[in-house]
């Protein structure tokens, strides 16, 4: 019955809002408050800036908008509004010191585990299947990713730890067909995705190409020994352009060791691993590989066809596996590791079509720029998503070794810059069929 569906779903959000606060807890208490108010990068806020925005956008709308509460504190909205306050100036903000930061959100959370235990989510449209505490658990846990990402921008002793991932257990073939016809993108169902992901429509695409995996190392070494970084035959003109300026050379984070590579990860120095996927290189750099490869980037339509479409049912998975929600056999996502996973780590996580790894280990960067799909009408607030539609933001998908499993599905979306390479950003590469492969 209704009630027993409203106690399970309280039961729900109650063990989400917990586990995403331990994660953001651990990332907050792995450095010292010195360190939580220091900006490690003009890119990004201090720690300490995340953890009281986190807890200001719960307030905004939990409490006070769906609570029609009285605010905890209503001097501080302005200092955590990330439209006004630039990144690069968060660091010189009055900002709250660490101690009252977490009293801040420690606050707000009780009030929201009240206000829970007494909704009964027929309210309209923001509680309907607890949409809006899902929209603030995907909140925080994006910015618990933004804030795994200073991490690894920061200097100094290492202060994260986690297991290594697990070492492939099947080969992986280089490229999967997928046969012409259409399928549903987006949803109209997923309770808890976010506007952009909205409405499901039909897109007919034709036959095409794509990388049963993520583009590894070991093939990214290649394309740096063959010149790639000097070549402007394989960069746009605005590549090619922000490739000069940033003097860029290898993914972020890379360093020459004798005559190979290291990667400096969350404070420690590993030799480069040539069957990892790529993580740490920017749009451009993703699209000069496609093209030195003969390739090109999927667009977002043919990743998420590869991702979801099934064949023998013509119908849009949730996950390339399901419909089923994650385990740890079905993908690297939540930071259980601290690095993408191999290919042929995750064979359980396979498409229908035979497709590896689309969820977890690395962003992918898609050749398509961020915009509403047809029907598209923003909710609960512009500023999630519609105000960034246009020609300046590339669609990534699929999620992170950082990303949680709750901030990631089949139709999630994600968007940056072009330039952009302190995500956990790689690719995949795709093509046109041939004739005769379309037709066989
Ligand atoms: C969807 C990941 C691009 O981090 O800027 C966080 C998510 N929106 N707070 C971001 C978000 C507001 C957003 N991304
Ligand atoms: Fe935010």
């Amino acid at each position: 019955g209704i009630d027993r569906d409203a106690e399970g779903l309280r039961a729900r959000i109650a063990a989400e809002l917990a586990r995403t606060r331990a994660r953001t807890a651990l990332l907050t208490e792995a450095v010292d408050d010195d360190d939580l108010m220091r900006q490690h990068s003009p890119l990004m806020s201090p720690l300490v800036w995340d953890l009281a925005h986190v807890g200001n956008q719960e307030e905004l709308w939990l409490v006070r908008d769906v609570g029609g509460r009285e605010p905890v504190r209503c001097d501080i909205d302005d200092l955590y509004d990330a439209f006004k306050q630039p990144r690069r100036d968060r660091p010189s903000l009055p900002l709250l010191p660490p101690p009252e930061a977490r009293a801040y959100v420690a606050t707000v959370r009780e009030k929201v585990y009240d206000l829970l235990d007494r909704v009964t989510f027929d309210s309209g449209r923001l509680v309907t299947d607890g949409f809006a505490f899902g929209m603030i658990v995907q909140h925080e846990q994006q910015h618990d990713e933004t804030m795994l990402a200073t991490h690894q921008l920061r200097s100094g002793p290492v202060a994260l730890h986690a297991p290594p991932p697990p070492e492939p257990t099947v080969r992986v073939p280089a490229e999967v067909l997928v046969p012409a016809g259409p399928f549903v993108m987006g949803t109209d169902t997923d309770p808890w995705a976010l506007d952009n992901e909205r409405p499901a429509h039909r897109v007919d695409l034709p036959a095409y190409v794509i990388d049963a995996a993520p583009v590894t190392n070991g093939a990214y070494r290649a394309f740096i020994a063959d010149g790639g970084y000097d070549d402007p035959r394989w960069w746009t003109e605005a590549g090619w352009q922000h490739r000069r300026q940033a003097g860029l050379s290898a993914p972020m984070h890379w360093r020459r060791d004798g005559d190979g590579w290291a990667y400096l990860r969350f404070g420690r120095l590993d030799r480069v691993r040539d069957d990892e996927p790529v993580v740490h290189v920017c749009f451009h750099e993703a699209q000069a590989y496609a093209t030195w490869a003969g390739k090109r980037l999927p667009t977002e339509a043919e990743w998420e066809k590869a991702a979801r479409w099934d064949p023998a049912t013509g119908r849009s998975r949730r996950y390339p596996w399901g419909d089923e929600d994650p385990t740890s056999a079905h993908a690297n996502l939540g930071q259980r590791h601290l690095s993408p996973a191999p290919v042929g780590a995750y064979p359980a996580g396979v498409s229908p079509l035979g497709v590896h790894q689309l969820i977890g280990d690395v962003w992918e960067w898609t050749a398509t720029p961020l915009q509403g799909y047809p029907g598209f009408a923003a909710f609960p607030y512009r500023e999630y998503s519609e105000v960034f539609f246009g020609d300046d933001y590339q669609v990534l998908r699929g999620g992170s070794f950082g990303t949680d499993q709750a901030a990631c599905r089949g139709t999630f979306r994600n968007w940056d810059y072009p330039i952009r390479r302190q995500i956990f950003s790689g690719f995949r590469c795709a093509r046109d069929a041939r004739p005769d492969e379309a037709h066989r």
